[in-house]
């Protein structure tokens, strides 16, 4: 996650300003530093017989650290301005591609809702790009103030209640970029992080069109039987599985259509593998302590037969 390593235009800017400030700070370390060495050194008490002459009012001295510091800022104002011009536009970049409008990001307490209002998906913890392009996105909140960072890619942008703010993503070679929530917002902060994952334009289509599918009923025994416990034990009350036509379910948590595909659960809290799933859903608790989503204290049966479920969904 580091934001010198970038691999977008606007991180790259925001890399060079970074070190623009640092090489115009380190000169001037430099240069103060020397010059108290010097006079530390040259006037010790030892080596000098009297006082040295003292001066006021030297006007040529007195314009030359006036001006000279006045223009670094100057130089350092005009970097940032161009900066902040770069980072800040295109200002209505395309949106995704086969999406018809921007990608829209809602950070909750203690993951993000990822939607695609064009095509008509929501996912969660995990944004798809095509590399290459621009791509807006918008940022809200349900509760408190997020920060939406993705530090290889893009700046911060403040995730606010009640209020849209905008901003973009671009990617120049295809990867995984993780982000992370970088504005303290309650006790599982810290995980709350998501991952871009940027893959060339026709992987992007595919993964886009893969998402848009409703989920395929599953014809193991095992996990038909899961979709009855879904809806038993109320996963349904808070998760969202698109069958077909039907399959309303609640909004609270993320959309659970195509889990399967996603690279981690709990918005990057655990890798996605079984193992980590079964872990989950028996005591959500223990491993992200205040989460939103309850311990269902299923019983073992009730456990594998979700899990066959949720495995197959992909
Ligand atoms: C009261 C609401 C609620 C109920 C009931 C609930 N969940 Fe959740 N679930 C959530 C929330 C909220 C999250 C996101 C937690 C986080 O990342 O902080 C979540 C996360 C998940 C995830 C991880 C998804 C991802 O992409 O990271 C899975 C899988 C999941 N729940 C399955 C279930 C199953 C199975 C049940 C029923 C046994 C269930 N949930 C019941 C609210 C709920
Ligand atoms: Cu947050």
């Amino acid at each position: 996650m580091s934001p010198l390593l970038p691999a977008g235009p606007a991180a790259a800017r925001i890399a060079d300003l970074t070190y623009v400030i640092f090489g115009l700070a380190a000169v001037v370390f430099i240069v103060v530093e020397s010059l108290l060495l010097f006079a530390v050194l040259r006037f010790r008490r030892a080596q000098v017989s009297s006082e040295p002459k003292q001066i006021y009012g030297n006007a040529p001295l007195e314009a030359v650290w006036t001006a000279v510091p006045a223009l670094i800022l100057a130089v350092l104002l005009a970097f940032t301005l161009r900066t902040m011009s770069a980072v800040a536009g295109p200002a209505r970049a395309a949106p995704a591609q086969g999406a018809a409008d921007a990608i829209q990001v809602i950070g909750h307490q203690w993951w993000w809702e990822v939607r695609y209002p064009g095509a008509q998906i929501s996912t969660a913890n995990e944004i798809h790009i095509a590399v290459g392009q621009p791509v807006h996105v918008d940022v809200s909140s349900t509760d408190v103030i997020h920060s939406f960072w993705v530090p290889q890619l893009q700046g911060k942008i403040d995730v606010i209640p009640g209020r849209i703010n905008a901003t973009w993503l671009q990617a120049d070679r295809p990867g995984v970029y993780r982000g992370q929530c970088a504005e303290f917002c309650g006790d599982q902060h810290a995980r709350m992080a998501l991952l871009v994952v940027a893959d060339p334009a026709d992987q992007f289509s595919a993964w886009l069109e893969d998402q848009q599918q409703p989920a395929a009923p599953p014809t193991d025994p095992q996990a038909q039987q899961g979709v009855q416990v879904f809806a038993r034990v109320g996963c349904i009350t808070c998760h969202t599985i698109r069958w077909g036509s039907t399959g309303a379910g609640g909004t609270r948590g993320p959309d659970l259509t195509h889990v399967g595909n996603r690279r981690t659960l709990a918005a990057g809290t655990l890798p996605n593998t079984p193992g980590t799933m079964a872990g989950w859903i028996a005591n959500p608790q223990a491993l992200k302590p205040g989460s939103d989503m309850p311990n269902l204290n299923l019983n073992g049966d009730d456990l594998q037969a979700l899990l066959a479920l949720l495995e197959g969904l992909r």
